[in-house]
């Protein structure tokens, strides 16, 4: 454990190290597959990071507009379920902006962000704690896809896992189900889980969300391949792969890709991959649930649905359920 922040004496940050290692296999291991796919985590380098946080502003992403109302809206409400002097655990918190809509009503005991961006983490939870001089926040570095777990000194108190912006939808519904299934467990008996799910809905309204006009989603998927060039020693030409998001909606799912404009060969690490003019590399599923959907995975998992939220034109749904007991 280091603290980071001279200044700040609220924060502390533990890093986990995600093995960088796994960029290199997943990238070699994924292109050589008959369909070329490469993890959504691996968007978030720095730069990776910060596009995202550009795509938050994009008037099309309609997701966090809509969410951050229901905060809004719902704290106090939010709150009372909770109750105050919990631990608020936060997989994949990138810069803390939702959470703290609900500090202010929630008061919990310690704030636990955790990140596979170190950098990114650092910056965020130091300036959350000079925000919030009073909130004890505990930053974990680690791919919260491979280990959840607690930095040491964590105090007592109700756990309760947040995870807004559905992140949850990156995962396919077994994945998904592990992953509830492993946060019952993190928080144990009574504990919770706040979590913001995008839902089903009109295909063109899902598509101009993931194709914003600005092309911020195309910077952030195209910037998987800049990162691949930098840390991979990659030689691959931006100019001749883009964007393609599109709605599957036999699967539930928004998926990205990156097309191969031409036929070509691409170097990565010493290996040479060959595309063909129109082949894809897909990046990303963006998985949609129905409110219905959602409240039979979170029961599957061991969860109840205690209160459940969703904004006036049914675009997102935010769920707060416990462990049964
Ligand atoms: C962070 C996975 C919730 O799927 O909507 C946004 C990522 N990708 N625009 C999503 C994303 C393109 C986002 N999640």
């Amino acid at each position: 454990m280091n603290a980071t922040c001279p200044n700040t004496t609220n924060v502390s940050f533990h890093d986990y190290q995600p093995e960088l290692e796994s960029f290199r296999h997943a990238v070699l291991h994924g292109l050589a597959h008959e369909h070329k796919q490469i993890p959504p985590k691996f968007f978030y380098d720095e730069r990776g990071s910060q596009l995202f946080e550009a795509i938050l502003e994009q008037p099309e992403y309609y997701v966090p507009h809509v969410e951050k109302q229901l905060y809004r809206d719902y704290a106090p409400e939010i709150a009372t379920l909770i109750g105050a002097e919990s631990v608020l655990i936060e997989p994949g918190s990138g810069s803390c902006e939702k959470v703290q809509l609900l500090l202010d009503a929630l008061r919990p005991a310690a704030y636990v962000p955790m990140d596979i961006s170190g950098d990114f983490l650092r910056q965020s939870s130091a300036a959350l704690g000079e925000t919030f001089p009073w909130l004890h926040i505990h930053a974990a570095c680690l791919d919260f896809t491979r280990e959840l777990k607690l930095p040491q000194h964590v105090p007592q108190g109700r756990r309760v896992v947040f995870i807004p912006g559905s992140s949850l939808g990156n995962f396919d519904l077994p994945e998904a189900q592990h992953f509830l299934f492993h946060i019952a467990q993190l928080v144990g008996k009574g504990g919770g889980l706040l979590i913001g799910v995008d839902r089903k809905k009109d295909k063109a309204v899902l598509e101009t969300a993931y194709n914003d006009a600005a092309g911020v989603t195309a910077d952030f998927n195209l910037n998987l391949l800049v990162r691949i060039n930098n840390e991979l020693g990659g030689n691959f030409d931006l100019a001749q792969f883009a964007h393609y998001a599109c709605y599957n909606e036999a699967m539930g799912r928004i998926e990205m890709h990156l097309t191969s404009l031409t036929a070509q060969r691409v170097q990565v690490a010493g290996k040479t991959f060959s595309f063909r003019e129109g082949e894809r590399i897909h990046t990303e599923n963006s998985y949609k649930y129905h409110p219905a959907e959602f409240i039979a995975l979170a029961s599957a998992a061991g969860f109840t649905c205690e209160q459940h939220w969703t904004d006036p034109a049914n675009l997102f749904g935010l769920y707060y359920c416990t462990v049964r007991a």
